[in-house]
């Protein structure tokens, strides 16, 4: 009897669900490697469910959505405090700081599986004209989508 009752409890342990991890992506005048208005790191792949906490280093920093999976949730962070949003919708998601766009101060969050890389590609094509400084981004984090 005991025996059922162990492997019992050892099944509904396999079917609960990981729990969410929490991942920090720091928005900075001054990256690590002494690139400018850049999000660090500027791509990351997290699973759903789990929450980024984005960390500006000062108050001209942001982040807000600007791409993102059907279905999801926009996401807009205040200027100067550490926030913490969550991503329950899997797709990749396209992020600038506000006043920084042009400056290339973007980011790229895959969760889970890419299902709408072809509308995340589209959407980084029609950035691209507005953005004049650190252009090499938009293609170097799309590239890292898998
Ligand atoms: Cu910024």
């Amino acid at each position: 009897m005991k025996k059922y009752l162990l492997i019992g409890l050892m099944l509904v342990n396999v079917s609960m669900p990981a729990k969410a991890a929490e991942h920090t992506v720091n928005l900075v005048t001054t990256g690590s490697d002494g690139q400018t208005m850049v999000m660090e790191p500027g791509y990351i792949n997290i699973a759903v469910g789990d929450v980024i906490n984005f960390v500006p280093s000062d108050a001209t920093h942001n982040a807000e959505s600007l791409s993102i999976p059907t279905g999801a949730k926009k996401f807009t962070t205040p200027y100067g405090q550490p926030t913490k949003v969550t991503f329950d919708t899997e797709g990749a998601y396209i992020y600038k700081c506000v006043p920084h766009i042009t400056m290339g101060m973007i980011g790229v969050i895959q969760v889970g599986n890419a299902v709408n890389l072809d509308a995340t590609k589209a959407a980084m094509a029609q950035l691209k004209p507005m953005v004049f400084m650190n252009k090499e981004r938009l293609d170097q984090y799309l590239s890292q989508i898998q």
